[in-house]
């Protein structure tokens, strides 16, 4: 039906190379409560794509909700579009979720959730792990 296809219209992914807001938060141009992040300096060895940026999330669903990103999406909109050459910023991402956690003092636990697709409630497609915590968190999720 007419409503069918305007539903699943407005659940389709964008293109891959539509910019998105994480753009925005990555260059500085719109405000955002960052917590972590990769600098870019002259002599470190970390490669720009290997690079992360975190910031607490505008809508939090926790006391602690924070989002870990990579500074350069390199087409990876969401994990579903993952290849080997991405190997490294997966691991980085999941890696600095834990070092945040820390920092956090989420000493008790807490939940990493990846949404991907219209199915797992995807609304934002450049790759992101959310880092809930600093309550008890419920299974399964909704
Ligand atoms: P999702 O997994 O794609 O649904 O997560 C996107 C998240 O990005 C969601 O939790 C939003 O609250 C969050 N967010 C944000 O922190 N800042 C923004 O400007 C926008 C979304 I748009």
């Amino acid at each position: 039906s007419e409503k069918e296809a305007a539903i699943a219209a407005a659940a389709a992914p964008p293109p891959a190379d539509a910019p998105t807001i994480f753009d925005k938060i990555i260059n500085k141009e719109i405000p955002a409560n960052i917590v972590y992040e990769d600098d870019k300096r002259p002599f470190s060895a970390l490669p720009d794509l290997q690079r992360v940026l975190a910031f607490r999330d505008i809508n939090p669903q926790a006391p602690t909700h924070i989002l870990i990103i990579p500074k350069v999406r390199d087409g990876l909109t969401g994990l579903s579009k993952a290849e080997e050459r991405h190997i490294d910023i997966l691991g980085r991402l999941l890696y600095t979720a834990n070092v945040i956690a820390k920092q956090e003092g989420l000493d008790d636990g807490f939940r990493i959730v990846i949404n991907d697709g219209p199915n797992g409630c995807q609304s934002v497609y450049h790759i992101h792990v959310h880092l809930l915590g600093g309550r008890q968190m419920n299974w399964p999720p909704g």
